[in-house]
């Protein structure tokens, strides 16, 4: 006992100071190939910060399912566009993708984009990190970048009113919940009864080395296991059973006499590409062409760019799974993204490339971003990464080019496998 306190305390002492810093949902679980080269998220907006209950919260933004999504995941075809937070403490009632109104899940391609806009009222007062997030049937759900959001209390309880069809008004917060949850418990009590039948009177289940003597499908009422009496009452709460069904389908249809079949309203969202052509962008560097120093959290990127326009073009910006590098000044960072996951690109030879020119470039970005949410593959079998790199040309128009790299960190050993 005395030991167990021993190790337990420092344990329990770690635990406490360390929960400020685990505060986040598994954000840096996945496989930093399931995030790279899967989704990039950028331009992601969560605004305001700091509401009350009850209040509205719009989370804006784009997403690109990557042409390097991996050929060992699923292919993209059935997704769901979600805010991702811990728990039911937000609402989530509007969301609109690429324009049209989305109620549920959509179908999705390789190499679309999908702009959303998804608005939600805060329900528990709390700080709450909120991100957007894109769950892929066969894969699971990809996230952006998250933002600090915080709901104070509110004088007025929370409420969800929606219209039925007939007119009528509920809410949807409270709407059935005391049927259903006292329903569920009659329910609960009828297994109750039958597990504490079996165990505490008659330990069947504890007394397993005589049970397990006998052959599968005797009774041995001789020695008292399953009597005629058993029988009898299992027949009563399987009856109790039978008839909270049938109670409960005839209830609804008398009660409830117009009802409508669950629906759902699946479609493929427009994708808008650009009409015009900016860049070609081409990995330079044998074998690799992206280096990562763990030392200093630096990733450097080599490529070769051809401005296909008719005008200079620059590149702007580098999005990676949930982060977003950009070449910029501070207010140019702040405004791409939650701040948390905005840190800065740097083009070597810096200015823009003129028209019909093709020029080697250098990105370089350090972050402990890639650290914390574990974006960089340090031991993986494939040693790629991808992202959506913008160019902008004196129009102001924009395109993001995926770039896939291969990429070898500074620390990578050659290890003896036995
Ligand atoms: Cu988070």
């Amino acid at each position: 006992m005395r030991r167990w306190l021993v190790i337990s305390l420092p344990a329990l002492l770690l635990f406490g100071l360390t929960t400020r810093v685990a505060y986040a949902h598994g954000e840096a679980a996945d496989e930093p190939f399931l995030k790279d080269l899967t989704v990039a998220f950028y331009n992601v907006h969560v605004s305001p910060t700091s509401i009350n209950v009850g209040d509205p919260v719009t989370i804006t933004g784009s997403l690109k399912i990557l042409e390097t999504w991996p050929y060992t995941l699923d292919p993209p075809v059935t997704a769901y566009i979600t805010p991702v937070v811990p728990g039911p403490v937000f609402t989530l009632v509007d969301r609109v993708v690429n324009g049209t109104p989305d109620f549920g899940s959509i179908t999705v391609e390789r190499g679309g984009t999908y702009n959303f806009k998804m608005v939600m009222r805060g329900r528990n007062p709390g700080q709450w990190h909120v991100h957007p997030g894109i769950a892929i049937q066969g894969t699971g759900t990809l996230i952006g970048p998250g933002e600090w959001v915080t709901i104070a209390p509110s004088a007025t309880p929370f409420k969800l009113n929606v219209t039925l069809l007939n007119g009528r008004t509920v809410d949807l917060e409270h709407f059935g919940g005391s049927f259903v949850w006292w329903w569920s418990f009659a329910g609960f009590i009828v297994g109750l009864i039958w597990m504490i039948y079996w165990t505490v009177p008659k330990r069947t289940v504890t007394r397993l080395a005589v049970t397990s003597q006998l052959g599968a499908n005797d009774d041995a009422p001789d020695i008292g296991l399953i009597t005629p009496e058993d029988h009898k009452w299992m027949n009563v709460l399987a009856g109790v059973t039978i008839a909270m069904l049938v109670v409960g389908w005839v209830w609804m249809a008398a009660k409830y006499p117009v009802r409508l079949p669950q629906q759902t309203d699946r479609f493929s969202p427009t994708i808008e590409s650009p009409s015009y052509q900016l860049a070609q962008v081409t990995p330079v560097g044998s074998p690799n062409n992206a280096t990562y120093d763990e030392k200093t959290d630096t990733l450097r990127i080599n490529l070769e760019v051809k401005n296909l326009s008719t005008s200079p073009i620059t590149p702007k910006q580098y999005s990676m799974a949930m982060a977003t590098f950009v070449n910029g000044t501070e207010q140019e960072q702040a405004a791409a993204g939650p701040r948390d996951f905005v840190g800065a690109l740097h083009v070597e030879p810096p200015g823009p490339i003129p028209a019909g020119e093709t020029r080697r470039i250098a990105l370089t970005m350090a972050s402990p971003i890639f650290d914390q949410e574990r974006l960089i593959p340090l031991h993986d079998p494939q040693q790629l990464i991808a992202g959506l790199l913008a160019f902008r040309d004196d129009a102001g128009r924009e395109e993001g080019v995926t770039v896939k790299s291969v990429l070898v960190p500074s620390e990578f050993q050659p290890q003896y496998l036995p």
